[in-house]
């Protein structure tokens, strides 16, 4: 992947041709899983920017994979619940590990073990499942257990994160898109999973496309993305993307 990085990776301001209406602002956090302490703290320093220096209209994207790995998903959910009541620029997109979820809470029995080993052991702890039940018992009990063990609201907000959000010149998924294809026509699969086919293109994908999913240690600017997963759950740095009018910057926490 290294090759593949472009040269710049400065915190300060730049003008670029991929712009938001003057006036607009977008805040595209990277993947939580599950560390609540550093999306609390990013959180905290995107609000004071925000009290600071406001715009007349104002986007927060979590880019998904707000679950899993950490060990606190119960907690970004139920922080992104609570806000999610207050801040009507928030945009809550669905990652893999969502998808995964979702799709053990309605049967798929054969998907369950593989998400307790990618980090759902550590969701489902945060929700008062001890992963080893779930190990030990039939797949179809242990969703019973999960199935239990989730409030409705939580059900619901799983439901209802979103697939992509496009913004100005720029759209925001997950994983990235499939060359050639309008956005509109994307599978959910490709926008969650997709690795090689998008991260190697060069191809001008009809707006910057602003992505987590693959790590890198530092976020990456490429003519055509942006990835911003700077693998918070195990490197304790969580990165947002802010992109203000024509011009956009990182900022991180560290925990
Ligand atoms: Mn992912």
């Amino acid at each position: 992947m290294r090759a593949l990085r472009w040269p710049f990776r400065t915190s300060a301001p730049d003008a670029v041709s991929f712009a938001v209406p003057q006036g607009v602002r977008a805040y595209a956090i990277g993947d939580v899983h599950g560390r609540r302490d550093l999306l609390e703290q990013l959180l905290a320093r995107i609000d004071a920017e925000r009290r600071a220096d406001p715009r007349r209209e104002e986007h927060l994207i979590l880019l998904g994979d707000l679950i899993d790995r950490g060990p606190e998903s119960r907690g970004v959910v139920d922080l992104l619940l609570a806000r999610s009541h207050v801040d009507p620029g928030l945009t809550l997109l669905c990652g893999n590990h969502e998808e995964m979820l979702l799709a053990i809470l309605d049967g798929a029995a054969d998907q369950l073990d593989a998400w307790l080993r990618f980090g759902g052991a550590e969701c489902a702890e945060s929700y008062g499942v001890d992963p080893l039940d779930l190990r030990t018992q039939l797949p179809e009990a242990g969703i019973q257990r999960l199935r239990a063990a989730i409030p409705a609201a939580h059900l619901a907000f799983f439901r209802n994160l979103r697939s992509y959000f496009a913004l100005g010149d720029y759209v925001f998924v997950h994983a990235g898109v499939r060359p050639g294809i309008p956005i509109e026509r994307q599978q959910a699969r490709d926008l969650r999973w997709i690795r090689a086919p998008f991260l190697r293109s060069t191809a001008n994908h009809g707006a910057m496309v602003v992505h987590g999913h693959t790590i890198s240690e530092e976020p990456e600017s490429l003519p055509n993305r942006i990835g911003i997963d700077t693998g918070a759950y195990a490197s304790g740095r969580l990165t947002a993307l802010c992109i203000d009018g024509a011009e956009r910057r990182f900022l991180d926490v560290r925990g």
